[in-house]
């Protein structure tokens, strides 16, 4: 296993690929899984709840996620090939982070409970409903992987702003 360089905003480079629609995976075999051992690592390393493959520059349709409390074990969730199949009217504001807008945290509105179906770490079809920060995550997640950031739902004086301070602390460290 491996830790692996989150690409963040602040890098036009790194901002090239972020903007990138990912692509599904045609298996899960020995070689993803070596990827998303990786991905999760790096997520407790940074530490984050979730990432998405092209976070660590990998374009895949791949997230990993770990939403349990501090103290309570590890429980590592995968999902290949994600997909939403409905989604709430109803609404839920929640102040998401990100790990590649390091520092800037800010309110996005989504729907408050999504279907999903994806492959898990074995392969196998799962579906299932998500509701409160699991379905907040999973979406933040689901938008990484269409080349959408969480600063892409805010004003653009918010969304230059989260930028300009991304930028700012990459100076100052
Ligand atoms: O996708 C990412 O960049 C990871 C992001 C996920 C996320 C957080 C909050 C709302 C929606 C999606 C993060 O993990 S940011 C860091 C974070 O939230 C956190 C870090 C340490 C402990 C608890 C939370
Ligand atoms: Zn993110």
């Amino acid at each position: 296993m491996a830790i692996r360089r989150i690409l963040t905003v602040d890098n036009a480079a790194d901002l090239a690929v972020l903007k990138q629609v990912s692509k599904d995976v045609p298996a899960v075999d020995d070689g993803l899984r070596a990827l998303m051992d990786d991905m999760l690592e790096t997520m407790y390393d940074a530490p984050g709840i979730g990432l998405a493959a092209v976070q660590v520059g990998e374009p895949l349709n791949v997230i990993v996620m770990d939403l349990a409390r501090e103290g309570d074990p590890p429980a590592p969730l995968y999902f290949v090939n994600p997909k939403i199949t409905w989604a709430s009217e109803e609404l839920y504001v929640y102040e998401e982070g990100c790990l590649s807008v390091p520092e800037v945290y800010d309110e996005v509105e989504r729907p408050a409970k999504v279907k999903l179906t994806y492959l898990n770490y074995q392969g196998e079809t799962v579906e299932e409903e998500a509701e409160g920060l699991s379905a907040v995550c999973f979406q933040h997640e689901m938008d990484h992987l269409a080349g959408v950031l969480f600063i892409d739902h805010l004003s653009r004086l918010k969304r230059d702003r989260a930028i300009s301070k991304v930028k700012k602390a990459r100076r100052a460290a």
